[in-house]
């Protein structure tokens, strides 16, 4: 049997298959174009493509042709550094790790909305960012009625479906079919002030539906596409990682013993990249048992930890998982299928949810400052790493909110504990454990000038203790009493004069 037959089982659909190149042509200049994809999961892989390939040939014509891109989250390089290499993307949301984008962006060549995650899908309801013309939507099947089989993402795919005037899938033989079932859609969202609670009260119930509903009508072009998912290696855990990981276990060990979390601990959330991985892989050959996750990103460490046992489920809306880790997913399907489930992004980081739950929340930033504020996406405070994505979300509203850095970065010529961050994306009010290879910082309950003594004692790089010490020390006594002493002069120049000149990154991939 033709793949196109066992995976395109509706007729009507199956006699609008193309080729990536037909499909692309059905895009219009300047439309707004949502695709799916979230943290290298589940994106359109031909379509983008071709139409980067569209976008150079109209511009060597001498005709622009740059469209709005929104997506879950970052994608792939066949979608967002395809688009970026050709100048194609005009305005991009909500979040991207894209090298080329990334310095379109800081050239002032793309425009960028930087937003919480769980904010897309109902702003694009909302109609605040105009109307969305096109969807390009990766499935792993179409059903015989039309329903989707979604991919290893789901991101804002129910939204983009739903709200979009034109519908392009691409239906994706490499992943698999097994996929089916594994997914929850739920379909209760209402706008104010017709919301009602979501039915959610454990991380492993189903609310909703395993496909996602579409109009065929919408339905312009089906592509058959044949790659996998492109997702990084993670790098095996340092010992500055391994550090990190440690003090967080050790301080979830003594929230047990002080009766403030059980020894299953709460549902997880964990962030993207190579210390978030660190600290799963140190769960997982540490001493809490039946834990479960409610996160958006399923990486490596937390499939090993399904795996072993310590982890009895994981709600999720992507499966972003290095070569190696979406092998043995594949191998094992069956044993997964009952211990994951896919969700929409509008509810795997719904502030709702994320407070009745009581996560953990664990995520990555680029500096704190010494009295708790965060900084997870500026460069020097203006040059864009890759946005907020679901750390807002989460941080804001978990039981715990964990932020862990290495003190340092750039072989230590910056410090990642300052006076002041240079751009805040998490305030002191939401922001409650800070984690450096030198220690932990909790900061429940603490005033200002309390928090910057123990974040520079616990945290801090002992190279850059005695100047962040001799600012606290000067800004008190420029100003006694006062809540939360502040140089400000200093404090804003602080990010130059601690900066080796030469070493800063202005082009980061
Ligand atoms: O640069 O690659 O040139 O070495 O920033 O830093 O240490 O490799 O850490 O890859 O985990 O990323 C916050 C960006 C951390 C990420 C951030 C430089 C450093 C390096 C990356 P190089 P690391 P990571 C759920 C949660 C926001 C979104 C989020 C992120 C590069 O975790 O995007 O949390 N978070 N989402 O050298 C100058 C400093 C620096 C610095 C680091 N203080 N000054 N450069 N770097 N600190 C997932 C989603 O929402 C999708």
């Amino acid at each position: 049997m033709p793949l196109s037959v066992s995976r395109i089982q509706n007729p009507l659909l199956l006699q609008r298959l193309m080729s990536a190149e037909a499909a692309a042509a059905l895009i219009p200049a300047g439309a707004h174009v949502g695709m799916s994809g979230f943290t290298g999961a589940g994106y359109p892989k031909a379509v983008p493509q071709a139409l980067a390939a569209r976008i150079a040939a109209e511009n060597a014509a001498g005709r622009e042709f740059r469209i709005g891109l929104w997506t879950g989250a970052s994608t792939a390089p066949e979608l967002d550094g395809a688009l970026a290499k050709v100048n194609g993307v005009e305005m991009r949301l909500p979040y991207q790790s894209d090298p080329t984008s990334r310095k379109r962006i800081n050239a002032g060549e793309m425009e960028y909305t930087d937003i919480h995650l769980s904010h897309v899908a109902q702003y694009v309801w909302f109609g605040f960012f105009g109307k969305l013309d096109v969807a390009v939507i990766e499935v792993a099947g179409i059903l015989p009625d039309g329903r989707l089989i979604p991919s290893t993402s789901v991101g804002n795919n129910k939204t983009w479906l739903d709200q979009a005037d034109k519908i392009i899938l691409e239906v994706n033989h490499r992943q698999p079919a097994a996929l089916e079932g594994m997914h929850d859609i739920y379909y209760g969202t209402e706008r104010p002030p017709h919301r009602v609670p979501i039915p959610l009260t454990q991380v492993s119930d189903r609310i909703g539906e395993p496909w996602l509903r579409c109009d065929l009508s919408k339905v312009v072009a089906v592509v058959e596409t044949g790659q996998g998912d492109r997702n990084s290696v993670f790098a095996e855990p340092d010992a500055v990682s391994r550090s990190i990981a440690g003090h967080l276990i050790e301080f979830l060990q003594q929230e047990v013993q002080r009766g403030r979390l059980t020894p299953a601990l709460l549902p997880l959330q964990s962030g993207v990249g190579n210390i978030a991985n660190a600290v799963l892989d140190g769960l997982n050959a540490g001493p809490f048992e039946g834990l479960t996750a409610y996160t958006e990103v399923l990486q490596d460490g937390m499939l090993a930890m399904l795996r072993s046992g310590k982890l009895s489920f994981a709600s999720a809306t992507a499966l972003s998982l290095s070569p190696a880790a979406a092998a043995e997913f594949e191998a094992h399907i069956e044993f997964y299928r009952s211990r994951i489930l896919l969700r929409p992004q509008e509810i795997s980081n719904h502030p709702e949810l994320i407070r009745r739950l009581g996560l953990i929340a664990m995520n990555a930033m680029i500096e704190a400052d010494i009295y708790g504020n965060v900084n997870s996406t500026h460069i020097m405070g203006s040059s864009i790493m890759n946005g907020i994505g679901g750390s807002g979300d989460f941080a804001r509203n978990a039981y715990l909110s964990i932020f862990m850095t290495p003190s340092t970065a750039k072989d230590g010529a910056i410090s990642c504990i300052v006076p002041m961050v240079s751009h805040v994306d998490h305030t002191e009010h939401d922001v409650q454990i800070i984690v450096t290879e030198h220690g932990l910082a909790d900061l429940r309950g603490l005033s200002p000038k309390e928090r910057a003594t123990l974040v520079i004692e616990r945290c801090a790089h002992p190279d850059y203790r005695p100047a962040l010490r001799d600012y606290v020390a000067r800004a008190r006594a420029g100003a006694p009493g006062l809540h939360t002493p502040h140089l400000l002069d200093e404090a804003f120049a602080w990010h130059t004069r601690y900066l080796r000149q030469g070493t800063m990154r202005t082009d980061a991939p």
